[in-house]
């Protein structure tokens, strides 16, 4: 094991003081802070305690643990489908069961973190449903969807403050909506609306969650995609107010050298900024789909991450009905050697770590 030890109030302090460390935010911060001062990082699967590669809903399996013995430190779920009261999300997680996996992750000591691929309120059609420019504005405070948007808003809401703790209060989450939105396969990225109407977007997102909803409970993340530079990165960024984690989702396409190369051109300023601005930075999503190299564990991804200071890194999800779409191990994958060296490393961290 490699345990990381709490952080003290007063070092928490540099991170958090923008929002006061009394927060029970603060103590994911404190954990993820922890790691990073330590130079390591944790490890995150998405939908890891829902389903795996080829099965679904086993209380208690997880496709990590089924190779390495012990759970991701972090694990994420998606909310999409929540807006309009689905019973499950878009990949058909249930949203019950999800609660559950979520309470009883949190239980042991593990951090959840939650995204949304919500659909378009203005076609009706899906996330990447990116006909229509403007969408944004259209839910914004003056546009016409304002308020049928925040009864969308509002069921994510009653969502978060229902998983709860032992001790009855909203358990403490990495909360990481209008992800990879510098790019155009979303309805709420870049190149379908103005940078000042997504900045409005995340302000009004936050201030209904916390200041209306109460929700300190919630770490925010912003994360767009790769392959964009600094000046890209931060033309949307909603504010130092808004924001704890500057996230980042890059995936590996093509040769392992490029992705290597350019991952750490992008953690070069993504640490610096972090940095600079008194914020963590964590690989918000990764992953080489189908996982096409042996070693991609330990001689890719964390050769890529490399000496960066980084607080966590989450693959996504291994589907347990499409054969090659994981992003994860699984008993049987190629890689599964790999990733028990991988998570033998000195600074790689799982649930045990971080108890
Ligand atoms: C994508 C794919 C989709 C999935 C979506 C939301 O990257 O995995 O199959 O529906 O994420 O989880």
């Amino acid at each position: 094991m490699k345990k990381i030890a709490a952080i003290t109030a007063a070092a928490l302090c540099t991170i958090a003081c923008c929002k006061g460390t009394q927060e029970p935010q603060n103590t994911t911060i404190a954990k993820l802070q922890a790691a990073t001062e330590a130079g390591k990082y944790m490890y995150a699967h998405q939908d890891d305690l829902c389903y795996g590669h080829a099965w679904k809903y086993e209380e208690g399996r997880s496709d990590v643990k089924d190779v390495c013995g012990d759970y991701p430190a972090i694990v994420g779920f998606d909310l999409g489908g929540i807006e309009k009261c689905d019973s499950a999300n878009l990949d058909g997680v249930g949203f019950d069961y999800m609660r559950k996996a979520a309470e009883s992750f949190a239980a042991q000591g593990g951090i959840v973190t939650f995204s949304w691929h919500l659909r378009n309120i203005s076609t009706g059609g899906d996330a990447w449903d990116t006909s229509k420019y403007g969408v944004v504005g259209e839910i914004l405070p003056e546009g016409p969807l304002h308020e049928e948007f925040m009864v969308w808003l509002s069921r994510v809401a009653d969502f978060l403050e229902s998983v709860k703790g032992p001790d009855g209060q909203p358990i403490p989450a990495i909360f990481r909506p209008w992800h990879e939105n510098v790019a155009n396969f979303f309805w709420w990225c870049n190149a379908h609306c103005p940078d000042d109407q997504f900045k409005a977007l995340w302000a009004m997102t936050y201030e209904y969650m916390v200041t209306e909803r109460g929700l300190t409970n919630l770490v925010w993340a912003y994360s767009p995609n790769y392959g964009i530079t600094e000046e890209e990165y931060m033309s949307t960024y909603p504010g130092d107010e808004y924001v704890d984690i500057l996230g980042l989702d890059a995936y590996h396409f093509g040769p392992a050298e490029g992705f290597i190369a350019k991952l750490d051109q992008h953690l070069t300023y993504l640490e610096r900024l972090a940095q600079e601005h008194g914020k963590l930075a964590a690989l918000t999503e990764t992953g080489m789909e189908g996982i096409k190299e042996p070693a991609w564990w330990t001689e890719i991804l964390d050769k890529a991450i490399g000496s960066h200071k980084i607080c966590y890194a989450l693959t996504w999800r291994n589907a347990w009905d499409r054969p090659d779409h994981f992003y994860g191990p699984w008993v049987g994958a190629e890689c599964e050697e790999d990733f028990r060296a991988f998570h033998d490393l000195d600074n790689t961290l799982f649930l045990k770590d971080i108890q």
